[in-house]
C-alpha cells in the first residue's frame, strides 16, 4: 500500500484548504523534525546520559529533568532560523523567546510543552511533546506576551508527538485529526490514521483518584457513580486508566474513547487545576473537538477561555462527548 508522508499530506492539504500556506506547512515540518530528534534523545535513556534531574527549576517551580531542558533547546534551535515564527513560548521558560535579530521574523507564534509527563521519563513510560500555533498580530514589531494571549479558537494548528512503543505525531490544522507514525529506518513520518474520531460514549475514565478529597462535590459524586458500576445510577461498569502523562492518556482516548479529568482543586482556589491553558489544554481541546469530542473547564468550552496569563492553569474535562456532558453538564461546542 502506498504510504503518504507528512510532507505529501501537508502539500495536498494546502491545495485543498485556504487556511494552510507554505509558511504554516514549513512550521509544522520543522516542529515534526524537532520531535524526531526529541524521540531519538528520549529513546537513548541512560545510554544517552539524559535521565535524571537537571538540578534546575522551571517557571512552574518544578524540578526540571535533563530531557525537559534538552527537548526545550531542540525546539528553540529548530525553529529560530526558519523565518516562519515571530516568537515562541514554552512551559519551561518564564518569558517568551524572541527570534534572534540575525533571522527574519515570520507570521506565526509557537507555544509548546516540550516534554509533557516528564515524571515518567525515568521509569520508561510514554511521554510527549504538545504544541499550539497562533497567528502573530498584524503589524507587530517586537512580540510581547500579550500577543500570545489569544483564545484557543484562534489556533491555526495543534498537535502532539507521543514517545511510546511507537513514536507518533497527531496533528490538526482545523480539517480533522490525522496521525503519523515515525518510520525510524527512513526517518520519515508516515500517515497511518486519517480523520480520527472519538467514540461518543465510553466505559473508561482517566483521573488521579488520590486527589478525590480535594475535588468539588459534583465531581466526587460523578466519580462515585462511575465506581458504583452497573448497580449504580449509570447502569454499566466503568474501567479506570491513569498514565499521568496527558499525551498518552489523550492518545488512548482519541483511539478508543474515554473521559480525561484534571478537576479544580479546593486546595488552591486561585489557580484551579494543574494543567496549563495555552500549551496543554488548548491544543488538546482543538484536537479533541476536531475528532468529534468535547473539552471543557467544567463551566464552558476550553477553546473560548480568554487567556489572562501565559502560564495560567485550568481544570480540564475532555473526551467522549456524551460522558463530558454527564460530568459537567456541558453540552459541547
Ligand atoms: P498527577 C504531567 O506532569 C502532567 O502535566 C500531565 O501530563 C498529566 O496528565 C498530569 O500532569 C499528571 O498529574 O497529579 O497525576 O501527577
Amino acid at each position: 500500500m502506498k504510504r503518504v508522508s507528512l510532507t505529501q499530506y501537508l502539500v495536498e492539504e494546502q491545495r485543498l484548504h485556504q487556511n494552510i500556506n507554505a509558511e504554516l506547512r514549513l512550521l509544522i515540518e520543522v516542529v515534526a523534525r524537532a520531535c524526531k530528534r526529541i524521540s531519538y534523545s528520549v529513546s537513548k535513556g541512560a545510554l544517552g546520559e539524559v535521565l535524571g534531574s537537571a538540578e534546575t527549576e522551571n517557571i512552574q517551580g518544578e524540578v526540571q529533568k535533563k530531557l525537559d531542558v534538552i527537548s526545550n533547546e531542540i525546539l528553540l534551535e529548530a525553529n529560530e532560523w526558519g523565518g516562519h515564527l515571530a516568537a515562541m513560548a514554552s512551559e519551561e521558560m518564564e518569558t517568551i523567546r524572541q527570534i534572534p535579530s540575525r533571522y527574519p521574523m515570520g507570521e506565526f507564534l509557537l507555544l509548546f510543552d516540550p516534554l509533557d509527563g516528564s515524571s515518567n521519563i525515568d521509569v520508561n513510560v510514554s511521554i510527549g511533546t504538545i504544541f499550539s500555533v497562533l497567528k502573530a498580530p498584524e503589524g507587530m514589531n517586537q512580540p510581547t506576551e500579550q500577543d500570545f494571549l489569544q483564545p484557543g479558537t484562534a489556533q491555526v494548528a495543534a498537535g502532539y508527538a507521543v514517545y511510546g512503543p511507537q513514536t507518533m505525531l497527531v496533528l490538526t490544522t482545523g480539517n480533522g485529526v490525522h496521525c503519523f507514525t515515525l518510520d525510524r529506518e527512513m526517518g520519515s513520518w508516515v500517515l497511518t490514521q486519517s480523520d480520527m474520531q472519538i467514540p461518543a460514549s465510553t466505559k473508561e475514565f482517566a483521573i488521579n483518584m488520590s486527589n478525590k478529597r480535594h475535588w468539588h462535590p459534583p465531581v466526587q459524586r460523578y466519580v462515585d457513580e462511575l465506581l458504583a458500576g452497573e448497580t449504580g445510577p449509570r447502569g454499566k461498569d466503568f474501567n479506570m486508566r491513569w498514565i499521568a502523562s496527558m499525551v498518552a492518556d489523550v492518545h488512548r482516548i482519541l483511539n478508543r474513547g474515554g473521559v480525561f479529568m484534571y478537576p479544580a482543586d479546593l486546595r488552591d482556589p486561585q489557580s484551579p487545576g494543574k494543567l496549563r491553558l495555552m500549551y496543554e489544554a488548548n491544543p488538546m481541546a482543538m484536537i479533541v473537538e476536531q475528532a468529534g469530542g468535547a473539552a471543557t473547564d467544567g463551566k464552558g468550552r476550553i477553546l473560548d477561555i480568554p487567556p489572562t496569563k501565559l502560564h495560567q492553569r485550568v481544570p480540564v474535562f475532555l473526551g467522549s462527548k456524551e460522558e463530558v456532558e454527564v460530568v459537567t453538564g456541558y453540552h459541547g461546542a
